[in-house]
Parts: structure tokens; C-alpha cells; sequence
């Protein structure tokens, strides 16, 4: 079994993976050093930054943001759930501060979604070599989270759950057991699928919680009619150029990232 198979295996079961030391601690210094020059929100008022479609978000301020676009470590994690044929739909980053409270326990598809177009209990539905969930998210950790400190949290496995989130989970999810953060030191890249019942979880560390968020969905769906635009000053290579195009039908319209002369 090669570890992408495992990989695969664990994020279809889970519905979401930590991929550890995706970056090293100069990546990440000098990203953390990048945002440092950014007059980012007061932590404590809001706890996002750098979002877009509202132009091209933190991917303005400077060509490390935009290597993470198609970074080799997630590319083929991506194509588990979102084929050969994906773009980009929205960015931000997250700043959290000690005492900074939770935000609630969602998931954008199935039963505790609300999406009129997925039926109850249906999630990941693959049919006809047809991923219809089309939406993962890439995390970059800039700074350490997990246990203890807070963060990202999830219910593994809930992305194939079949009924609505119960209401004492949703009330009090720092005491329902089922509901874990995982361990994320400053340099992973969490992988989530939305369909994954998941939330913010109260930030406790002394240190901030900085994250950047990169949301991408299969082609031929959108979040919003608006579109994250490609930085002015940066120079993108063809497969990230790719990802900033028009939603359209993957292969037909759209083409693939994964052909031998785009890989990176
Ligand atoms: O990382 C987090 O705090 C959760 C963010 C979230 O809910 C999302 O990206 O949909
Ligand atoms: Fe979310």
C-alpha cells in the first residue's frame, strides 16, 4: 500500500486528514513574518483576514501565499475528493486570541446542511465516477493548535452521518466527547471536506492561532457568483492559473491540473 492509498483511505473515513510538516519552520516563519507587516484585525474583534472574492485577499501580499495554491503535499489529497478538474473558491486567513469563544458546528452538506438539493442523509454520494460533494478546504497552521489550545474542530467521520446534528452536541460541543481538535502543529496542512460536521473551537493559548484557509471546489461548482482574482503582482504558473478560472464542466471546459506538463 503506498501512503497515498492510506491517506485516501483515512480521509474517506475520517473526513479529514492533518498532513504534518507540510511546511518547514522557515515556510512558515516567513509567512507569519509576511502578516506581521499586514495590519490585521485587532484578534479579539474578528477573528478573519485577508478574505476573498474581495479582490485577491491575502494573496496580495506576497508570493509565499501563492505557492500554497497547488503545494505538492496537498495536490494529490485534493484530487481524492475533487477529480482531476478543481478550482479555487474563497480564501481567508483566522487570527484567534487567548479567550477568543467558538463558533458554531456546521457542515455545508447533508443532514445538518442547508442545501435543499442534497437529499437527507446524503453526503459524499458517488455515482457514475461523479463526486457530487464538491468542497475541501486546506488549512495552512502557522501557528501550533490542537488539544488544550483550540482551533479547528470536527466529528471524524460525521461526513456520512445520517441524521441532523443533536442539540445538546450543538449547545455544548466542548463536552460531547465525539467532537475532537486535532493536533496540528505550525507547519500542517489540515484537509476537510465541508461536508464534515466542523466548527471553531474556543482559542485558549497564550500564543495566536493564525491560520489561512484555501477552499477549493470541483469545477463545475461555485459558492458565490463572485470570483477570488488572480494577485496583480504575482506570476502564476499554468496549473495555478487553472485554478483561478470560470466554474465549468470538468474535462469538457475545464482542463485538468494533473497533466505531466502542470505538475510543479
Ligand atoms: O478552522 C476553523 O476554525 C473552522 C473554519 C470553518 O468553519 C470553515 O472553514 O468552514
Ligand atoms: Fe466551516
Amino acid at each position: 500500500m503506498t501512503d497515498l492509498n492510506l491517506l485516501q483511505y483515512l480521509f474517506d473515513v475520517q473526513g479529514y486528514l492533518v498532513v504534518e510538516n507540510a511546511l518547514s519552520r522557515a515556510e512558515v516563519a516567513q509567512l507569519n513574518r509576511l502578516l506581521d507587516g499586514q495590519q490585521l484585525p485587532e484578534p479579539g474583534h474578528t477573528q478573519r483576514f485577508g478574505s476573498a472574492p474581495d479582490g485577491s485577499g491575502f494573496l496580495a501580499w506576497g508570493q509565499p501565499f501563492v505557492n500554497l495554491l497547488d503545494h505538492p503535499r496537498i495536490m494529490p489529497i485534493l484530487r481524492f475528493r475533487l477529480g482531476d478538474c478543481f478550482r479555487l473558491d474563497r480564501i481567508y486567513g483566522m487570527c484567534m486570541s487567548q479567550g477568543m469563544g467558538r463558533g458554531r458546528l456546521h457542515a455545508d452538506y447533508g443532514a445538518t446542511a442547508n442545501n435543499a438539493r442534497t437529499q437527507q442523509g446524503e453526503y459524499v454520494p458517488f455515482r457514475d465516477d461523479q463526486i457530487y460533494n464538491g468542497f475541501v478546504v486546506v488549512t495552512w497552521c502557522l501557528s501550533d493548535s490542537g488539544p488544550g489550545m483550540g482551533g479547528f474542530c470536527c466529528i471524524p467521520g460525521s461526513h456520512k452521518s445520517n441524521y441532523k446534528l443533536p442539540q445538546q452536541i450543538d449547545e455544548a460541543p466542548d463536552e460531547a466527547a465525539c467532537v475532537i481538535i486535532p493536533e496540528a502543529p505550525a507547519g500542517s496542512a489540515i484537509l476537510f471536506t465541508e461536508a464534515l460536521t466542523h466548527g471553531t473551537a474556543a482559542w485558549q493559548a497564550v500564543h495566536q492561532r493564525r491560520s489561512l484557509l484555501y477552499k477549493y471546489c470541483v469545477s463545475h461548482m461555485a459558492w458565490t457568483s463572485r470570483r477570488v482574482q488572480p494577485p496583480a503582482d504575482s506570476a502564476l504558473t499554468p496549473r495555478q492559473q487553472i485554478l483561478f478560472r470560470d466554474p465549468a464542466d470538468p474535462h469538457t471546459h475545464f482542463p485538468s491540473l494533473f497533466e505531466e506538463s502542470l505538475a510543479a
